[in-house]
């Protein structure tokens, strides 16, 4: 099968550049520099409407969303790898149920942080209430991470990168994680990966 990641560094293309390190899959990386506007040639909105990267083509065939893409490495090569569990078991439930979680609810959240950072006002209504609504689903994941070693248990998984990924961006960029100390010894460990060192 072929892959080819259309990708740009430090982007929402990082975790899928990761995910396919991890996987240890061979693939082509095509870089899209989006500070110059290739995102908007025709030849890639005819992959990904969106203009958007990662884009990622399977054999030809386009598909676009990082969560989409982290959803289907996982089911495709996770589970063969011990990576993604299995089909028809409660942890594929959880897997789904966390990346989406990450990915949907607290992305919703960080997109006000990142929203009053890009007018130049992190600290304006918006910012602190992304804060605010980023630290509430942090508590809850300090919970859960407070249980077991990894989001799934006992192993590490491709949901522990794509969490991870989403909450590693939202300390980047303004949202720290210091008073959720299972969460913040978690957040180390997986980007403490050999994978998540790639140049991405
Ligand atoms: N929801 C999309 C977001 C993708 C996205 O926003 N990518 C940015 C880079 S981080 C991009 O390509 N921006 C170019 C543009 O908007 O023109 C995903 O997860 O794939």
């Amino acid at each position: 099968m072929s892959l080819v990641l259309y990708w740009h560094p430090m982007s929402s293309a990082t975790p899928i550049a990761c995910a396919l390190a991890e996987l240890g899959l061979p693939h082509e990386r095509v870089k899209v520099d989006i500070t110059t506007g290739e995102q908007r040639r025709p030849a890639f909105l005819a992959l990904n409407p969106n203009g958007k990267v990662p884009t990622l083509t399977v054999d030809g065939a386009p598909m676009f969303e990082a969560l989409a893409m982290e959803l289907w490495l996982g089911e495709r090569y996770g589970v063969e790898r011990g990576l993604w569990p299995a089909p028809g078991t409660p942890a594929q439930l959880q897997a789904f149920s966390w990346c989406t979680w990450a990915y949907v609810t607290y992305g919703a959240q960080l997109v006000r942080l990142q929203a009053a950072r890009d007018m130049g006002t992190p600290d304006d209504a918006h910012g602190r209430a992304g804060r605010e609504g980023m630290d509430q689903l942090l508590a809850l994941l300090d919970a859960h991470l407070a249980k077991r070693p990894w989001m799934l248990g006992e192993a590490y998984s491709l949901v522990d990168l794509s969490v991870g990924s989403v909450i590693g961006y939202s300390a980047y960029i303004g949202a720290p994680v210091d008073q959720h100390p299972n969460v913040r010894d978690w957040l180390a460990r997986v980007q403490a990966r050999p994978a998540m060192q790639i140049e991405a």
